[in-house]
Order: C-alpha cells, then sequence, then structure tokens
C-alpha cells in the first residue's frame, strides 16, 4: 500500500524558491496507525504464501519474554521456512528459517531484524535485542521478523558450499521474506504494514545496507549500526592485521601476545591524553574524533621501551604493527583495499581481543574461503589459522572477487550494496536513512563508514542530512562496549524523522554502569556516572561543552556543534 506523501508545512512557504528549498520538499510519509491482532493460533493453518511453510503459530503472555527487566507484552510467535530445497553441491537440505512476533497491540510498523555474524541462526525477534537498546522494537509495538538468511548451524560456514545459500545469505533471504512477512501482517492484522523498517548492527548493518540499495521501495526507514558493508574486504583486512600481529607474538599460539590488555590499555591512555581535551572537556571520551587522527603520532606519543615490554609501552617493531593496521591494510603492491582506523580510547575494551586476535583466525579465513572464495574450500580440513597466515593478502581478494560456472556470482557482489552511495529512490519517496558506528570498532572501521557517508554527501550536493545522518559514537566497541555512552534509541529517532518529520538533530546516549537494567558495560570508566549521557550528534558535528556548563556527566550539559 502506498500512503500518499504529505508535504512539510515549512515546504508550503518554499514552492517560490524551489532550487533554494529542494530539499525541503521532500515527501513526508504519513503516521502508522496502530491495529489490534485479529488470528495467531489459526495463522499456522490459514496462511498462504509462495514457497512458504508455517509450523506453529502460538500466543506468548506477557510476560515470557523480559527485557531491562520489564516483561515484553503478549504477542503471536510465527514460527516458519521458506523454498525448502536440497543442495546440487553438498547434498544438504536447506531453507529460509524464520520467526515473527506480532504483538497484540500493534503499532502498525513493521521491523526487518537483520542478523549479525553469518546469520545461521533464527534469533529471537525482539527487534535490536542483539544489542543493548534500551527498549526494542516487539515492545514497541512493532511486527517483527528474524530468519538464519537461508543456513541454520550457527557459526559453521560450511553453507558457503551451496550456491543458493550464498545468494540468500548476501542479499536474496531479506528480498523472498519482506513480501511474505508483509503478507502475515495482513493475514495478522487485517492490513498491511503502514510503515516498515530495516535494521541491524555489524552484519545486520551490511544486510541494511544491501537493502537499502537493493529494495529502496519496501522500507521506510533504514537504521545501520557498525555497518560491516565491505564484509568480505573487511574480513581480509582483519587477516591482514593477524599477519602483523604475528610477526611480534611472543606466543605463536597466541596472537593476542603481540599487544597485550595492559599495552592496549596504555595505547589508550596515550590517545585521552593527547586528544581528550580537543573537544573542549577533559573527561575521559574523545568528542572530536577527526582532529585527534591529526593530533596523535604513535611515536611520539606511545612510550617505547627501552627494556623488557612491561605493559606501559611499545616495542618498536610493535608500534611498526600498529601503525600498519591503523593506517589500512594494503595489497601485494602497497594499494588499501579497506579502511583505516581510528586511535580512540577503546583499544582494551571487553571485546577487543575477540576481534584482533580470534575471529582473524577463525570466521574471517572461513568466511574468506569457504562462503566467498571460488571455488570453496573443503570445509571438513579447512585450517582457520593456517589459512590466515600463510595466504597472500592479493590470492584473498582475488577469490572474494572471482566466478565460475557453479558460483557466477562473486562475493564482492552478492555481498555489498552495489552502488551504496546512490539513494536517490529511497530519498525522493520519504525515507530515511540513520546510521551509527563505534569509534574505536576493531572489526569494522568508523572509518569506512565516514568515506561512505563523504560519498552520500558528495553525490547530494555536499549535504545528505536531508534523508541520512551518520552518528559516530566515541570510545564504542563494536556495536556496544568500550569506555561509551553505548545505550540509545535510533529507532525512535528514525521513526519520529520518517513519520513526524523530525529530523534527529542528536540523539541522547547512556552509559551502562552498574545497576543498569539491560546488563552493565564492563568498560564504564570507574570515575563516570552510571548513568553518564552524552548527545550524539550528527556527523561532521561533534558534541562539545556549553558555556558555563559544569556538570559532566549530563547530555545536557553539551551541545552538537
Ligand atoms: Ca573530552
Amino acid at each position: 500500500m502506498t500512503v500518499p506523501p504529505v508535504l512539510r508545512g515549512a515546504s508550503l512557504a518554499c514552492t517560490t524558491t524551489l532550487l533554494v528549498c529542494a530539499d525541503e520538499a521532500l515527501p513526508r510519509l504519513s503516521a502508522a496507525t496502530g491495529a489490534h491482532l485479529s488470528s495467531c493460533s489459526q495463522l499456522a493453518t490459514a496462511f498462504r504464501f509462495a514457497g512458504t511453510t508455517l509450523t506453529s503459530s502460538e500466543p506468548v503472555p506477557s510476560g515470557t519474554l523480559k527485557w531491562g527487566g520489564r516483561d515484553v507484552g503478549a504477542h503471536c510467535l510465527v514460527r516458519g521456512e521458506m523454498f525448502r530445497r536440497t543442495s546440487p553441491q553438498d547434498g544438504k537440505s536447506y531453507a529460509i528459517g524464520f520467526e515473527m512476533r506480532l504483538p497484540d497491540d500493534w503499532n502498525g510498523r513493521f521491523f526487518y531484524q537483520a542478523n549479525g555474524g553469518i546469520d545461521g541462526n533464527v534469533t529471537i525477534a525482539l527487534g535490536g535485542g542483539g544489542d543493548p537498546v534500551p527498549a526494542t522494537a516487539l515492545e514497541q509495538g512493532f511486527a517483527v521478523i528474524s530468519s538464519d538468511a537461508g543456513h541454520s548451524g550457527g557459526d559453521d560456514p560450511s553453507f558457503g558450499v551451496d550456491s543458493q545459500a550464498r545468494l540468500d545469505y548476501g542479499y536474496q533471504a531479506a528480498a523472498k521474506l519482506t513480501p511474505m512477512a508483509k503478507a502475515l501482517i495482513v493475514a495478522a492484522y487485517g492490513k498491511r504494514p503502514d510503515r516498515s523498517y530495516f535494521g541491524g548492527c555489524s552484519n545486520g548493518g551490511r544486510h541494511t545496507f544491501v537493502a537499502m540499495t537493493r529494495m529502496p521501495e519496501e522500507y521506510d526507514g533504514y537504521l545501520a549500526g557498525a555497518p560491516g558493508y565491505r564484509l568480505p574486504l573487511a574480513a581480509i583486512a582483519s587477516q591482514f592485521g593477524a599477519k602483523q600481529y604475528a610477526t611480534v607474538a611472543t606466543s605463536p599460539a597466541d596472537l593476542g601476545s603481540a599487544f597485550t590488555s595492559p599495552e592496549r590499555a596504555s595505547l589508550s591512555r596515550a590517545v585521552l591524553a593527547r586528544c581528550d581535551a580537543l573537544d573542549g572537556v577533559t573527561d575521559g571520551m574523545i568528542q572530536d574524533t577527526t582532529a585527534c587522527q591529526k593530533a596523535f603520532d604513535l611515536e611520539r606519543d606511545m612510550p617505547t621501551c627501552t627494556g623488557a615490554r612491561d605493559g606501559s609501552c611499545l616495542s618498536p617493531a610493535q608500534k611498526a604493527v600498529i601503525s600498519a593496521i591503523s593506517s589500512g591494510a594494503v595489497d601485494g603492491r602497497g594499494k588499501r583495499f579497506y579502511a583505516s582506523f581510528p586511535f580512540d580510547s577503546g583499544h582494551n575494551s571487553a571485546d577487543s581481543a575477540f576481534w584482533e586476535f580470534v575471529v582473524p583466525l577463525t570466521l574471517d579465513p572461513a568466511g574468506t574461503a569457504i562462503i566467498w572464495g571460488v571455488p570453496p574450500a573443503e570445509p571438513a580440513t579447512f585450517n582457520g589459522p593456517a589459512y590466515a597466515l600463510s595466504t597472500p593478502i592479493d590470492a584473498m581478494l582475488a577469490s572474494v572477487a572471482a566466478t565460475n560456472a557453479t558460483y557466477p556470482e562473486a562475493a564482492l557482489s552478492f555481498m555489498l550494496p552495489a552502488h551504496p552511495t546512490d539513494l536517490g529512490a529511497v530519498k525522493s519517496r520519504g525515507a530515511k536513512v540513520v546510521v551509527y558506528h563505534g569509534v574505536s570498532d576493531a572489526i569494522f572501521s568508523v572509518d569506512d563508514t565516514t568515506a561512505w557517508y563523504e560519498g552520500l554527501r558528495a553525490a547530494n550536493g555536499g549535504d545528505a542530512s536531508s534523508f541520512a545522518r551518520f552518528f559516530r559514537v566515541p570510545g564504542m566497541a563494536h556495536c556496544a562496549l568500550g569506555p561509551s555512552t553505548d545505550q540509545f534509541d535510533m529507532l525512535s529517532a528514525l521513526v519520529d524523522w520518517v513519520e513526524k518529520g523530525r529530523a534527529p538533530d542528536r540523539v541522547v546516549a547512556y552509559a551502562r554502569g552498574v545497576g543498569n537494567a539491560v546488563g552493565a558495560n564492563p568498560d564504564v570508566p570507574p570515575g563516570w556516572s552510571p548513568h553518564r549521557s552524552r548527545p550524539l550528534c550528527p556527523y561532521p558535528m561533534v558534541a562539545r561543552l556549553k558555556a558555563g556548563a559544569t556538570d559532566l556527566e549530563t547530555a545536557d550539559s553539551f551541545v552538537c556543534q
């Protein structure tokens, strides 16, 4: 259903000066209206959609699920699958497994929960529940779908042998599930969703980038967190890092011995010492990331060990390694193929060792060789560490760009949005895009997302803020954690923008200190209020202390400038 857009009141005054007010004239989509669930138990047998089998539909009483200590309200849980088939490559059975949670009191909106990792699980369709959001989409009344994106088995990468499962993971599962989910909503509530939203973090952010380029008509709002929108290249960059770390690891079996937790903490302190005050206030947070990259000099500002490594310094060889990783992975000709990684305050976040030293020897090589490489490696005999440490970067890059008769679409095509800065179809119909990314993210670089947003600005006459806004989250690691304010409700901000025309000029974010209802963040420094708040600011603005403000623990003291 297409709801006629209404023009914002302000735009009416601009009709005689259309050139000046071109962006003001973007259509505003009408607000969703709610409805009550009319059918649940009967759905499993009554619902018909091509290629779809519902295996169950049952009422879930209020309180069966909880979030932040609260009861998630009564809803209908529908489980099913699409396009069950047997693989011609590995003989295994595949389907696109999914669940939908349909609230009894529905707000008229649909949320497509795009999941992280390599998918492979039907995670609970809470809507945002993979991250420490203050309230999930399901609680807010959205009908939510979650899927395994076409393969089961969790982190098992062997589905990459099946050519169709690759494509479903890349982009086709979301395209198949979307019309089915909207039809199921009609069966459950008697009308289609008035407004549809698509969101996720990490690989879910990648799915969101893919959706906004491949399905600009299907969703009214796109919410991408830490978008690994060039995931195969990020994974190869991560293995570039592993090769670097291996040269200075003191324990060959543990890449983390190359750059220990005390050393990562020392680096964060050195960066803070140089950059904390650049935003006008010494508060343990680096708001002006851009200025920090110019100000911080690893060689000068980080102590160099004169004797044995003791955690307070880095050896010259370590500095060379960290400099190479930070400035961006390069191919055999020295050409950068991914992005740089900024220096920030969160190099020792609780998840940093996992992303820096574990994933580059496990998930990243498995993805590169089995899920994206052509031809795929044999899963049964695959050795992740050996692949990551011994395969030349150029061979990895060639592999994810390759095709053959069995795998006719390369990973760089099925995993990546084709033209991520060409969002004219999204913009012109009044849909909106909100993106956020932690500055201390160790696996997908905030610099990659910044480069995308700069490209989007350039493609829109230097300013994309009328339909797409990007929020950097200082100190935050991958989707959460780090010494940061990592709890925020970007979904409500997006809905207000799409349906009420209120563009997000700032989004208030909270630290998850001791006692936080969703769970405490161990990286919140002891000197902070457990409830510290800060505005997240639309790029390129940064949060700065208001003149005369003295309370450093509240967002009210800060302005986006
Ligand atoms: Ca500061």
